[in-house]
């Protein structure tokens, strides 16, 4: 590490912690959590990683047809229309007004784009980091003809790693909404934000463009991430995004056990194993990230837990219906279902804390 520094706005809440790195080193767990300072903030990386040659090939196939704006900026999740990689691609290097994402949590999500995810998350993070794919994440792509918001103020629980892979990108931060603000809820995990109404009115979205937004920006710290920076997003840290020109970032998504690590971090002391913690594990347990796969041109694919959630529940039952059945068969000790569904869930939280510990020993390195 050469240098650290916070970036600090107008509201005392609003911070930022840049990092400049002398030359890229390789991006292990312990290094986030060094960087971040125990992911106390969110932490712009400088020289972070090697920006990789931008050719469209690198990202999808010339024909691949995605869901994306053209002709206007909205957010990373909107669009107007359905175009080829191959024409977005041109719009962008025109310079025209283009925003839109593929990958997990995007209207663009199948095979071939979470394919294309996890290919560019290997040339940047080592094999072991970020590994199992639970959640892979996506790339952004746009331009802009002048300097605008493109993803307005949100956060999300996710334990997020953005590369800033090509242009300029500036990045908005707050730790806490200011008196007036509330947030929104858009998923279990992912928030909006609205702006209280007078008196007894209706709370309104704070929506690109307008006064409250811009109040959210003044307030906040600022930087901007170029290419070869990684952000380190840390969980529920509100932010927005504005660009000018042709820009490329990838946003990377951790496994439940990282976001577990991320949380024990910083909200929890670094005790991966407090009780509440624990309980919040078991209901992340079943969460897919919408995960579910559709077939380039075919039907949706069901949204299924993963393997080893799926392991874990099965051995629950087996195991009380093990006992049933040794009890039935006159084996060992009579039937007691409380008991025995007692050492099941007992069993069944032990094995949760052991994945979730394991990848929490790897951040301490
Ligand atoms: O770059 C963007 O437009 C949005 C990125 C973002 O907010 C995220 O990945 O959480």
């Amino acid at each position: 590490m050469v240098t650290s520094e916070e970036v600090v706005g107008e509201d005392p809440h609003a911070r930022l912690r840049v990092v400049e790195l002398a030359a890229p080193v390789p991006i292990t767990e312990p290094r986030l959590v060094e960087w971040s300072e125990g992911f106390s903030l969110p932490t712009i990386v400088r020289n972070a990683f090697v920006p990789p040659a931008i050719e469209p090939s690198r990202f999808l196939p010339p024909q691949r047809v995605l869901r994306a704006d053209i002709g206007r900026v909205g957010e990373f999740r909107d669009f107007n229309g359905e175009y080829p990689w191959s024409r977005i691609w041109s719009s962008m290097l025109e310079g025209q007004d283009v925003y839109g994402s593929f990958g997990t949590g995007t209207p663009n999500i199948d095979e071939t784009t979470v394919g294309a995810i996890r290919r560019l998350k290997r040339t940047i993070l080592p094999a072991e980091v970020y590994a199992d794919d639970q959640n892979p994440g996506h790339v952004i792509f746009g331009s802009a003809r002048v300097p605008q918001i493109t993803t307005s103020w949100h956060n999300a629980i996710d334990a997020n790693l953005l590369f800033q892979l090509h242009g300029s990108k500036d990045w908005y931060s707050i730790e806490q909404l200011p008196a007036g603000f509330h947030p929104v809820a858009i998923s279990n995990f992912t928030y909006l934000v609205a702006q209280q109404g007078e008196g007894e009115g209706r709370s309104t979205l704070v929506d690109r463009g307008d006064e409250h937004e811009r109040s959210l920006l003044e307030r906040s710290a600022h930087a901007v991430l170029r290419a070869g920076d990684m952000l380190i997003n840390t969980p529920y840290s509100w932010h927005a995004v504005r660009i000018d020109g042709f820009n490329l970032s990838l946003s990377l998504r951790g496994d439940r056990a990282d976001v577990m690590a991320w949380l024990a971090f910083r909200y929890f002391g670094g005790q991966i194993d407090h009780p509440m913690l624990a309980s919040f594990g078991s209901l992340l347990d079943t969460v897919t990230y919408g995960a579910s796969r559709r077939r380039s041109g075919g039907a949706d694919l069901p949204d299924l837990p993963d393997l080893p959630t799926v392991a874990r529940a099965l051995r629950k039952r087996l195991s009380i219906l093990g006992g049933r059945v040794r009890s039935r068969l006159g084996l060992g000790e009579p039937f007691n279902p409380i008991i025995d569904s007692y050492a099941a869930t007992d069993s069944y939280f032990q094995d949760l804390r052991t994945s979730y510990r394991t990848r929490f020993l790897r951040y301490l390195g």
